[in-house]
């Protein structure tokens, strides 16, 4: 039986080491056969992730550097992607980034700059990305982002991220409508906490990581395996019907009131 994504080629951002999202995310792709191109911001994630590709016995088509602070760096890491490989079917975003004093006290007192920056770095890259990648998209894809639970409700410390992700989360709908024309979906996934870099130092994530293995229906927390899936999912032809949704993979802790 051929595999699930034999043949498609999906670009991968944000593998930072191996407990990044983007990392399960490369797991559940790989195992389904798809060619994978990565792009990495810092060389310290560059490092890790030749080294996890060689452990893991994966073979990447291209790994190229992209800042997505800048429309250069986007527009240079598109334009090599397309020279060097050329169509492209899917996409995964896995990055987002607040100043660290941000992520804590009141979101009343969140900067100009701060505020700025958040949806810099976790929304507009988004619309960025999708208008770089389409063009690579000649026989239609499938874009998936990442999202947290912030967005919708106020959770402590969360504050100028929660904001940038609700303005994310309208991207995707958004985007979806531009881009469905094209035969080319946009989705998120919207996972509960999950151990990660960027979670490390941050407060309150312990706190929220057991609530979710107290309350949620499940009982259980999240680990990246799941997000992979689930972002396999989008990826795939399963999904051919869905443009523009949220899927929570989060034990079913949102639907608790
Ligand atoms: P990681 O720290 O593993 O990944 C974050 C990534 O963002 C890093 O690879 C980092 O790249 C990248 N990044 C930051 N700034 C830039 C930039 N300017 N240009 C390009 N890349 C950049 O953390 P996660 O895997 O947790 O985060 C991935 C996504 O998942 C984020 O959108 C996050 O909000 C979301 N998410 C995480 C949850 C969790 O509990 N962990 C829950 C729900 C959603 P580099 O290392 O090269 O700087
Ligand atoms: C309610 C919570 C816990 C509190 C809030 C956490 C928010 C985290 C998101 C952002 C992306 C974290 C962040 O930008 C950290 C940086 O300031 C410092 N870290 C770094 O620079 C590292 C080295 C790099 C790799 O990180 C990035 N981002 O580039 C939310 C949690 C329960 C869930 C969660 C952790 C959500 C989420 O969006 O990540």
């Amino acid at each position: 039986m051929t595999k699930l994504l034999e043949g498609k080629t999906i670009v991968i951002m944000g593998v930072a080491n191996e407990r990044s999202i983007a990392w399960g995310v490369t797991k559940s792709l790989h195992n389904a056969g798809a060619d994978l191109i990565f792009t990495n911001r810092q060389e310290r994630s560059y490092k890790k992730l030749v080294n996890l590709l060689e452990k893991h016995e994966i073979e990447a088509k291209l790994i190229v550097s992209c800042d997505v602070a800048s429309d250069e760096s986007v527009q240079e890491a598109f334009g090599k992607i397309k020279d060097e490989v050329g169509t492209i079917h899917g996409l995964i975003h896995s990055v987002a980034f607040a100043n660290r004093e941000e992520l804590q006290g009141e979101y009343a007192d969140t900067s100009r700059d701060g505020f700025l920056l958040a949806q810099e770095i976790s929304a507009y890259s988004l619309v960025a990305v999708t208008r770089a990648a389409k063009e690579l998209m000649t026989e239609g894809g499938s874009i998936v982002t990442q999202t947290y639970l912030g967005s919708e409700r106020v959770v402590p410390n969360y504050n100028v991220m929660g904001v940038a992700k609700a303005s994310l989360e309208a991207s995707v709908r958004y985007l979806a409508e531009d881009v469905g024309k094209y035969g080319i979906r946009v989705n998120a996934v919207s996972a509960g906490p999950i151990r990660t870099l960027s979670a490390k130092g941050v407060s309150g994530f312990n706190e929220k990581a057991s609530i979710i293995e107290e309350k949620a229906p499940l009982r259980r927390s999240i680990d990246q395996d799941q997000v992979g899936d689930a972002t396999l999912f989008f990826i795939s032809d399963l999904s051919r019907g869905v443009t523009g949704e949220v899927l929570h993979v989060d034990s079913g802790f949102h639907i608790i009131g």
